[in-house]
């Protein structure tokens, strides 16, 4: 039969909130961070941007005892039952709330909890069986630290666990036979991965705040020593953060150069996630600093894999307004959408790769592909951790569990920052410049995979402006492609991400377009084409305008100035020359000097405006060289004649001009006087 709009269209995203997961409170209301308006702001972000009209929303229903049994004992289920009974009363459930690690019950516990599980199993079930292409359980209390016989952590039961012992053992018919489970929470999930220890159809893999086994849930469990056991060796892997900070890079590179590898080789039918978002920027519990954009990218990585099947369960994350925004940007890539928004950092800590290698040596042994070495040199780059005052948690180990984050005032302005804004600061992060790198050169390099930077930059799109030969199509796209077309005497090494440029526009500026410096490699004796930094309206300049992403921008400037031959060549580059921030700075300020490009004839990247909403870049020289050229100090020569007819062709090409019209635009430029 023909395709009809019914058989092709996907199946829908499944969202599942449910207001009676609020009942379970701190008994006398008590501030607890793990208290009901979590999910309640998430669920209102999710309703005011429009976002839960467009998937399926669901309820819950409690979880059955046997799907439960399945990783807990039948104790522990007992007890969860009855604690909200009317024979306990509050001194009853505080007694026994205080035999357990950082637990609280009321009357509306065990119904929450029965609930968070319920939910868990059941969104799984449907995006198993394919009538969800993916899902989002809004669930509470968390799961990750509860075991077989204990609660703890603000955890009941593993919600997550149990779900994925439920498609393993009840569901064969979904044909559910290695589930990964990536936990993405600040915390270690200690029960977790203490119920699939030894169980390979389970690959639990958790990036968590270790500070040397000083972090809740202390002890040893999450090191990276921890790799499974028996059947189930190699199927555990923890990526230990020594302290706090880590961001958006650092858990990149950690997707780049451990999940990521492991995944494709391990081959999942489906991803849980424990979607904690105590990682989060603005977390009280976990230091850290992980944007909205910076879960979009490691979800939209693991769509990859598993054919999309992706169930998200909310594990922790105590600020509310950080909680919202990343379910928000992660639900939004489940809808298809792209991630927008940059990060800050651009520069793993030094430790990041120092982890990143041990949890490597560790499982490459089960994992070959984990097998390279990291060069030396990344462990001089560049940034260094500081302890800030600016944490809430005192630096070293969780802080007791009874902090109020919307009462806690440090919290305010970094809750600002995970928010909507372009700007991403340092300044408002308040980080000491010192600790970081932004002024150091590019240094090191990366063998497997490409530096982080590539894959934040790599989503940013933007218009490249082209006012020279590069108006020629064929010629700009040597420096994507690498190679050269005719009239040029030297190849281009072309970009590391090869795509073509998404769109191809032309516009003219009020510039003026001059021809400077008397001979190039590219070109041979003759000038090449500069703009005026500055804006005159008199003046007018064609400009092809490129749509390609800052990553390719950024193979531009290199390549543009010439900087490839020397030590940095496409993908090995450690640090951009135009990063994120320098992109805020140059949209505020209209110029801006490469210090890193100093002396090269096109270190100043200027913003000519915007087109549908993304920046226009383009590069030319300093404004301090254009007295130069006055003076003659730096010659002013005619173009030579390779240059001119790829200009021409460019205009011509392009529809902007005829033959006539361009030679005539070119000369124009080439004699009047600066
Ligand atoms: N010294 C989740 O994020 N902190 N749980 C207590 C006791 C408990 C976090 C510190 C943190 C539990 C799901
Ligand atoms: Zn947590």
């Amino acid at each position: 039969m023909a395709d009809t709009p019914e058989t092709t269209r996907l199946p829908p995203v499944g969202l599942l909130y449910d207001e009676r997961m609020c009942n379970h409170a701190t008994p006398d209301g008590e501030d607890h961070p793990e208290n009901p308006e979590r999910i309640r702001a998430i669920w209102r972000k999710l309703e005011s941007e429009g976002i839960s009209q467009r998937c399926v929303v669901m309820k819950a229903k409690e979880a059955e005892d046997r799907y439960i049994a399945s990783v807990h004992s039948q104790s522990h289920i007992k007890l969860i039952r009855s604690i909200s009974s009317r024979e306990f009363d509050t001194i009853r459930r505080r007694r026994i709330a205080s035999s357990f690690n950082s637990i609280y019950f009321n009357q509306g516990s065990s119904e929450s909890a029965f609930l968070a599980a319920g939910s868990v199993i059941e969104i799984s079930e449907k995006v198993a069986s394919g009538d969800l292409s993916s899902g989002v359980a809004i669930v509470r209390p968390p799961g990750h630290h509860a075991e077989h016989n204990k609660a703890m952590g603000f955890c009941l039961f593993n919600n997550v666990a149990i779900a994925a012992s439920f498609l393993l053992n009840e569901r064969p018919e979904l044909c559910i036979k290695k589930i990964l489970i990536v936990d993405w929470d600040i915390h270690h999930g200690n029960g977790t991965q203490k119920m699939f220890y030894n169980d390979s159809r389970v690959l639990y893999f958790s990036v968590h705040r270790f500070d040397s086994g000083s972090f809740y849930p202390a002890g040893g469990d999450g090191s990276h020593h921890m790799i499974g056991e028996g059947p189930g060796q190699g199927y555990n892997i923890n990526v230990p953060w020594e302290h706090a900070q880590y961001g958006d890079v650092d858990y990149i590179a950690v997707w780049d150069h451990v999940l990521i590898p492991v995944v494709k080789a391990y081959g999942p039918d489906i991803i849980l996630i424990s979607a904690g978002f105590d990682s989060a920027i603005g977390d009280p519990l976990g230091g850290c600093c992980v944007t909205p954009y910076g879960y979009a990218i490691m979800l939209k990585k693991l769509t990859e894999f598993a054919r999309g099947k992706i169930v998200m369960a909310l594990e922790g994350g105590y600020n509310f307004k950080s909680i919202a925004n990343s379910v928000l940007a992660c639900v939004k890539v489940l809808l298809g959408e792209k991630p927008s928004q940059g990060s800050f950092e651009l520069q793993p800590f030094e430790s990041t790769w120092r982890v990143i290698q041990m949890v490597r040596h560790e499982l490459k042994q089960y994992w070959p592909v984990l097998t390279g070495e990291l060069p030396q040199k990344l462990f001089t780059s560049c940034r260094r951790y500081c302890p800030l005052e600016l944490n809430y948690s005192s630096s070293g180990s969780d802080v007791e569990n009874d902090e109020e984050p919307s009462s806690t005032a440090p919290s305010i302005h970094i809750a600002e920052v995970a928010g909507d804004s372009l700007s991403l600061t340092l300044s408002k992060l308040n980080i000491n410049e010192a600790c970081h790198s932004a002024s150091e050169p590019p240094s090191c390099e990366i063998v497997n995979g490409c530096a982080p930077w590539r894959t934040l930059l790599s989503e940013i799109d933007i218009w490249y402006g082209s006012y020279g030969s590069n108006m020629w199509k064929a010629r700009f796209l040597c420096y994507i492609k690498g190679g050269k077309v005719e009239g040029m005497s030297a190849p281009c090494y072309g970009s590391r991400d090869t795509s073509l440029p998404k769109d191809v526009i032309w516009k003219t500026v009020p510039r003026r377009l001059f021809f400077g410096r008397s001979s190039t490699r590219t070109w041979g004796n003759g000038g090449v084409a500069f703009l005026h930094p500055d804006s005159c309206s008199s003046d007018k300049a064609h400009m092809c305008l490129y749509k390609i992403t800052l990553e390719q921008f950024n193979d531009l400037l290199f390549q543009e100035n010439s900087l490839v031959e020397k030590d940095i060549i496409g993908q090995q580059i450690l640090s951009p020359l135009l990063g994120l921030s320098d992109l805020n700075y140059v949209s505020e300020n209209k110029s801006l000097i490469l210090q890193a490009l100093k002396g090269g004839w096109y270190s100043n990247v200027l913003y000519l405006g915007k087109e549908d909403n993304l920046p226009i870049l383009t590069m030319s020289c300093p404004l301090s060289d254009i007295e130069r050229f006055k003076s003659g100090e730096i010659p002013i020569s005619a173009p030579p004649k390779s240059y001119t007819s790829t200009l021409v062709k460019g205009l011509v090409e392009g529809k902007q001009l005829s033959e006539e019209e361009a030679i005539e635009y070119i000369k124009d430029a080439t004699n009047r006087k600066l």
